[in-house]
């Protein structure tokens, strides 16, 4: 039996979901929705009653992801796996993460309101940190469902000294228990995610949607250079050990070594802080983080040690000390051949043509490529723009992610 295509009124409630969800925020007007916050808690609140609406049972797992699940034709059918993260970055966009498990409840609202039910049970999860914006380690709320929770991260701080674990109780949760959120293997067929794109290809080709071929491995580091601080108007230039002149000559270095290298790699210094901070003296300390990131693991990686050696060879020049750390470093992942098929097909039969392209931005389908099959659907944002207020979706291109998502959901659950 075909699936109805979704009508426009589920665009439209998708977007005003998106507009409602965007106002549960630590930074109003701003948006900031961080792990463990209350913010976090009135959204999962949110997201489980729309899943409830749409037929299915909820619960928060034990490390605050919300979960939906629809049942399929048998009542232990294994599950296909929708979701996204309902977490953001500071002063976010409001589709980054939302979209998908917005969008996703919507297709089970469909399949509810026809009755139907599909070999393979539907499960949503709105996954509770994808970002790392509050503690600095990301992935957490998938790595919870693959069970590959580092026990050090209950220990991390956030800025104000609150430990994972702390945060957690304070949250009502049980660090001891992060364990009980593991899925086993035979549970999940398949894990499916819909996200903005966060780039400007599929705006460059007029196309709305397109198939995600694989997932950029990124590399994370903290980074510093240690000189000396001194007065700003005794110290002659040639006696200097200027720490913010050593990070702002790699700085330019970095970026212009890595646009040679061509279109695929990236670095990025994301923040940087500087000691003691005064208009009269000289810079002793400079701490900065530094991405790298591309398609192909080995290539990044030799991007990265050409980056590091110039800046221990700045910092010898400058007999000034230099040291990096790295925190986050996650594999480039392929999204599943078979699903992306699917989706091929499925993206032909709803805009007449597909695109595949691989993503720069990290998401949840990296954790769960590590035991699940995955794919991805991007949808088109004005010029590419994300990580930012201004990232916007229309409410037509939504229409036709609905079609597609239903439509490749239906496939693959049959399948
Ligand atoms: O940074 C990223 O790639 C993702 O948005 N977390
Ligand atoms: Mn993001
Ligand atoms: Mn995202």
């Amino acid at each position: 039996m075909s699936l109805l295509p979704i009508n426009n009124d589920a665009a439209a409630r998708v977007m005003a979901r998106c507009d409602q969800l965007a106002l549960i925020s630590e930074s109003a007007p701003s948006l900031t929705r961080v792990y463990l916050s209350t913010e976090h808690l009135q959204a999962n609140a949110l997201v489980g009653q729309w899943m409830r609406e749409a037929g299915m049972r909820v619960w928060q797992d034990s490390v605050g992801n919300i979960c939906g699940r629809y049942e399929g034709q048998t009542p232990d059918a294994k599950a296909v796996l929708l979701g996204s993260h309902l977490d953001t970055v500071r002063d976010a966009g409001r589709y980054d993460g939302m979209l998908g498990v917005i969008t996703a409840i919507e297709v089970v609202q469909h399949l509810h309101q026809h009755a139907v039910h599909l070999p393979n049970a539907i499960e949503i999860v709105g996954f509770a940190d994808e970002e790392g914006t509050r503690f600095g380690i990301t992935l957490l709320g998938s790595r919870a469902l693959t069970g590959s929770w580092p026990a050090e991260w209950v220990d991390k701080p956030d800025a104000n000294g609150i430990s994972v674990a702390q945060a957690m109780t304070e949250a009502g949760l049980d660090a001891s228990a992060i364990g009980q959120a593991a899925r086993r293997q035979a549970e999940i067929a398949a894990y499916l995610e819909l996200h903005i794109e966060q780039g400007p290809c599929l705006e460059g080709e007029q196309l709305a949607l397109g198939v995600v071929t694989a997932i950029n491995g990124a590399r994370r580091l903290n980074c510093a250079f240690t000189g000396h601080a001194g007065h700003a108007g005794t110290v002659p230039m040639a006696h200097r050990k200027d720490a913010l002149a050593a990070a702002a000559q790699w700085m330019v270095w970095i970026e212009e070594h890595t646009r040679q290298t061509g279109p695929q790699l990236v670095a990025t210094v994301g923040t940087l802080q500087c000691h003691p901070g005064a208009v009269n003296v000289i810079p002793g300390e400079v701490s900065l983080t530094l991405d790298v990131r591309g398609p192909q693991d080995a290539a990044l990686d030799g991007l990265l040690e050409r980056i590091l050696h110039q800046g221990q060879a700045i910092a010898r020049q400058r007999g000034i000390a230099f040291s990096a750390e790295t925190y986050y470093s996650i594999p480039a992942t392929d999204c599943d051949a078979q699903l992306q098929a699917a989706l091929q097909e499925v993206l032909v039969n709803v805009q007449g043509r597909s695109l595949a392209l691989p993503s720069g931005a990290g998401h949840d389908a990296i954790a769960m490529a590590e035991k699940w099959p995955v794919g991805m659907l991007f949808v088109r944002c004005a010029g590419g723009i994300s990580h930012h207020p201004a990232e916007s979706v229309t409410q037509a291109d939504v229409g036709l992610a609905l079609q597609a998502l239903s439509q490749w959901v239906a496939a693959v659950a049959r399948a």
